[in-house]
């Protein structure tokens, strides 16, 4: 039985339903198409408004008849537990950055000497856009599946929430239909959509997104499709993975207009030019333009346009050699400090913050700024209520970057040093000559407290899970912990009972503060934080004392008998040990339960005097651990690529050590070559797999 409404022609019988269904939905996937594809819309917006209605009433007289790829799907659904993993066949690949014209013209270098060729090369050009990088899968050209690139290798499953976004077809146009297609493009949101969704945000007493990137990004990664649904997400394709049952374009731009045949959107700035000189003009306009169009650019791309060379070029660890992203340089702006406010950090040392009057900066919006220090403020002049310039480069924290004196106001006022500390009220000690600036409340202070424990806990240091940093705040603030002997105290009905805090997260948590129990002495020695043991002073010290007794006994000289250990480190491990408090805590910890496996001296370290550096994310294995393979082996793990490191590890993505790396000539292996690398010692390996440093 049918159910009669205004709207529909009913009483239908079902093979007409099926028709007029079919056919509602081919007129409303093409005027999608034409809205949001090609920006040219054939019938106003009630017009379209009535196609839609027309289809919902029809769909819900008839509900078998719903289909996966209906224009009426993309209103999201019940949410996922969690997402499911989604192996990419093909690797979605990132892209190699240059920051200077001179980047690219070596880039064509190597083309050209790659491919032994004189020719001039056909680039084509795209503008870079910053947002998530999709896949999406079309079988029969209906759309079936939807991921995340993730590591490039495996991916999650956003099925759900790449339907709701309108610009997304559930449906391929035309004749032309390939039976199996996975289109890769970045999901993003623009400016305005920003804006309001950031409006609407704070109407609501919301956390604002802090720039268009994350707000993308947070969305596809929502297991709830039906608030994935009400963000402004769009979409630019830019590239296929997948491809069987039809033959493609041998250029790369004949491919983007292939897609943007069947229905998938493409940029509207793509140019094909000859030559690097051409790709910089590309790039100068594309900046001009940058501030009026609609969406966020960070750079531009130039792809290799013929794809048999693409395939002769081939990748190199995750990035394709046949691309390469020019990007903007950092970016800097004018605003105002409207107040500082010293952080107080786990050694108690001060760090100035200003806070300023937000603006938004090409994708994110800035309202604090490192000071650094009393020194920095001096040497740049800064005073509160100064129009400074400000500038933000990547992911670092912005920066001042100078102070615009004509501008400065009369009421403009220095920024003092505190006299007490603004969290616990102790002095603050300025020794002559040192840039920094202390707290001296020791453990009395709740922030250098809280800090020490959140250092205490951290994954490098005892490795608690579930004990991260803003439950070490409250535990605190309500005085639950005041010191890290504490932790090891807290019962499940302390746990339970903390806000938004369940049963089973507290019985977690007990777990994992047991397991932690069980470490090694470099990582215990390490996450009492003493001043100016960091985890490699940690190691050498647990290496060169074998025991705590040992340690605790050694006098300033025999600390500095150890290689690496200074008479500053030396003083610092000495007067730690000194203090009754801290010997308090350590006996508290042992008595809890913490102990840790006798050092083992390594006698077999092929490594030994190798300096490694890694870069970007390794598919099969954490830094951390690649790190600690390597120091077992005897090898030292560095920040930055220098001439004394012996070789650089890349990941995927990697940065600018991998640039600096290649033009001092330092050995590179890749993911695979280092999985084999350390194959070779996977003997080695085996014999010293025991938990001790
Ligand atoms: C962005 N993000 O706009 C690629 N991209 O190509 C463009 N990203 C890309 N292309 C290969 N336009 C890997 C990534």
């Amino acid at each position: 039985m049918t159910k009669k409404t205004g709207l529909s022609l009913n009483p239908l019988h079902k093979n007409e339903a099926e028709i007029q269904l079919e056919k509602l939905r081919q007129q409303i996937n093409e005027h999608n198409y034409r809205y949001y594809v090609l920006d040219d819309p054939l019938i106003s917006d009630a017009e379209y408004d009535q196609l839609f209605q027309k289809l919902n009433v029809l769909e819900s007289e008839f509900p078998h008849l719903v289909t996966s790829d209906s224009p009426t799907q993309r209103v999201g659904a019940a949410p996922l537990k969690e997402f499911t993993k989604v192996q990419h066949e093909i690797p979605m690949l990132s892209l190699e950055n240059a920051f200077n014209e001179q980047e690219i013209v070596n880039f064509d270098k190597r083309i050209h000497e790659r491919l032994k060729s004189d020719a001039v090369i056909e680039y084509c050009c795209e503008p870079k856009l910053d947002g998530l990088a999709i896949s999406i899968r079309y079988e029969k050209g209906i759309l079936t599946q939807a991921a995340t690139r993730g590591d490039g290798t495996t991916g999650e499953d956003v099925t759900h929430n790449i339907k709701t976004i309108k610009t997304i077809p559930l449906h391929l146009l035309g004749n032309n239909v390939p039976q199996v297609l996975e289109v890769r493009g970045e999901v993003f949101i623009s400016k305005t959509g920003f804006k309001k969704l950031n409006q609407a945000a704070l109407k609501k007493g919301e956390k604002i997104f802090a720039n268009p990137r994350n707000a993308a990004a947070g969305s596809v990664r929502q297991l709830d499709s039906r608030i994935t649904a009400t963000r402004p997400l769009e979409v630019f394709f830019y590239g296929v993975g997948i491809v069987e049952g039809a033959q493609l374009p041998n250029q790369h731009s004949g491919i983007l207009k292939f897609l943007s045949a069947l229905g998938l959107r493409i940029s509207t700035f793509l140019e094909v030019v000859q030559g690097t000189n051409a790709c910089l003009a590309y790039y100068h306009k594309m900046m001009q333009q940058r501030d009026i169009l609609p969406y966020e650019i960070d750079g531009v791309v130039y792809k290799i346009n013929n794809i048999k060379e693409q395939e002769k070029l081939g990748f190199v660890s995750r990035a394709p050699r046949w691309a390469i992203a020019h990007k903007f340089p950092a970016q800097e702006v004018l605003t105002t400090i409207e107040a500082v406010e010293f952080q107080v950090g786990r050694t108690g040392a001060l760090t100035p913050v200003a806070r300023l009057k937000p603006v938004y900066v090409h994708g994110v919006t800035i309202s604090n700024a490192t000071l650094h220090n009393m020194d920095e403020i001096k040497r740049k002049d800064i005073h509160i209520r100064d129009t400074v310039m400000v500038r933000r480069a990547g992911d670092v924290i912005p920066e001042i970057i100078s102070v615009v004196k004509e501008h400065r106001p009369p009421n403009a006022s220095k920024i003092v040093l505190p006299k007490y500390c603004p969290i616990c009220h102790s002095t603050i000690e300025h020794i002559e000559g040192e840039a920094v600036a202390r707290c001296t409340g020791g453990l009395f202070c709740p922030a250098q407290r809280k800090e020490t424990i959140k250092h205490f806990a951290s994954r490098r240091a005892m490795d608690i899970e579930g004990l991260g940093d803003k439950l070490v705040e409250q535990l605190v603030d309500i005085k639950l912990i005041s010191s890290v002997a504490d932790i090891y105290d807290l019962t499940l009905q302390q746990l339970e009972n903390l806000e938004r805090m369940g049963k089973k997260s507290a019985q977690n948590l007990l777990e994992q503060l047991e397991k932690s129990k069980s470490t090694t002495f470099a990582r215990f020695l390490y996450a009492l934080g003493i001043r100016e043991v960091g985890e490699a002073t940690a190691k050498l010290l647990a290496l060169h004392f074998k025991t705590l007794p040992a340690l605790k006994a050694a006098t300033e000289e025999e600390l500095q008998s150890v290689s690496e250990i200074g008479p500053i480190v030396a003083a610092h491990i000495a007067h730690f040990f000194h203090e009754q408090h801290n010997c308090d805590v350590i006996g508290k910890l042992i008595k809890s339960g913490v102990h840790w496996e006798a050092v083992k001296e390594n006698k077999h370290q092929p490594l030994l005097g190798k300096t490694f550096v890694i870069t970007g994310t390794l598919p099969n294995m954490t830094r951390d651990e690649a790190k600690e393979k390597l120091e077992k082996l005897g090898g030292k793990v560095a920040g930055s690529v220098s001439t004394k490191t012996s070789y650089l590890i890349i990941g995927v993505d990697p940065g600018a050590k991998f640039k600096k790396a290649k033009e001092l000539g330092i050995p590179i292996l890749d993911a695979n070559e280092f999985d084999v690398f350390l194959k070779k010692f996977q003997l080695h390996l085996s014999s010293l797999t025991a938990k001790s440093p």
